[in-house]
């Protein structure tokens, strides 16, 4: 099995460290390849960024099919360009901040997200509206560092601490989530610290993707997802145009992978 971990963000540094935490969960026969575009921002703070991280992280999913990978990540928490890459993608594709929401629901009855930027906070929201019941989300939590200085920070870990144990006190909660890819590395000493399960998106969401394929279950292609229909792409997005045929690998129930 190959699952393309995908940080929409240019970062390579922080891309190497996503890989490192997505491959120490990956199971025995599972290859994680981590990649990031050359085009885009730097990093995801705003729309703004989100926006533009879309058209690389489109690119890197083709490059996964051409691949044949049977599985992608989306590691940012912002989860951009989520369901465009489901209408590309044969295999499932999974949303960082989608994973670890899904994954405090199934041991928590309530979660806070400790995040990086306040501005991103209301991203979570929506997201929290997205993929888990009303009121799951209790509150969301800046520690006001920028996403490229997390990995030098020595302050990241005390404030991000700090923050989850205020939540947890006020939030009336009983998960945290990490809001960044970037805080991956963080996660066990969280957990240990604040004593409630710590979930960190970019884990969850591999683990998520090598079920999901054990199970033999792709993309649906039947109606939402189904690949772009074929149309000029002008301009800077010239090279978008879709292949004429649509995809050869159809999404859904793999055959050869199905269950039993
Ligand atoms: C992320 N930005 O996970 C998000 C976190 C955020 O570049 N990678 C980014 O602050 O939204």
């Amino acid at each position: 099995m190959h699952i393309r971990v995908i940080n929409p963000n240019t970062t390579a540094s922080m891309t190497a460290l996503i890989g490192s935490s997505a491959r120490a969960v990956a199971g025995p026969g599972v290859t994680v390849e981590a990649v990031n575009p050359a085009m885009g921002p730097a990093s995801i703070e705003s729309h703004y960024d989100e926006t533009l991280a879309v058209p690389g992280l489109l690119t890197e999913i083709r490059a996964g099919e051409r691949d044949g990978a049977d599985g992608y990540v989306v590691a940012c928490f912002g989860d951009p360009g989520l369901d465009a890459a489901r209408e590309v993608a044969a295999g499932p594709v999974v949303g960082i901040a989608e994973a670890a929401m899904h994954a405090a629901m199934l041991v928590g009855r309530g979660f806070s997200v400790v995040t990086t930027l306040g501005r991103t906070a209301g991203r979570a929201h929506d997201l929290a509206h997205r993929y888990a019941p009303a009121g799951a989300c209790r509150g969301v939590h800046a520690c006001e560092i920028p996403v490229l200085d997390l990995e030098t920070d020595p302050t990241v870990l005390p404030r991000v601490v700090t923050l989850a144990r205020q939540a947890l006190a006020t939030d009336g909660s009983d998960v945290i989530v990490l809001g960044c890819a970037g805080m991956a590395g963080f996660c066990a000493e969280v957990s240990a610290r604040v004593g409630v399960p710590v979930i960190d998106g970019v884990t969850a969401a591999t683990l998520m993707v090598q079920s999901l394929v054990t199970l033999g279950l792709g993309t649906s292609k039947h109606g939402e997802y189904a690949a772009p229909l074929v149309k000029p792409y002008t301009g800077m997005l010239n090279g978008f145009t879709q292949p004429r045929g649509g995809d050869s690998r159809q999404g859904g129930v793999r055959a050869e992978e199905g269950p039993g």
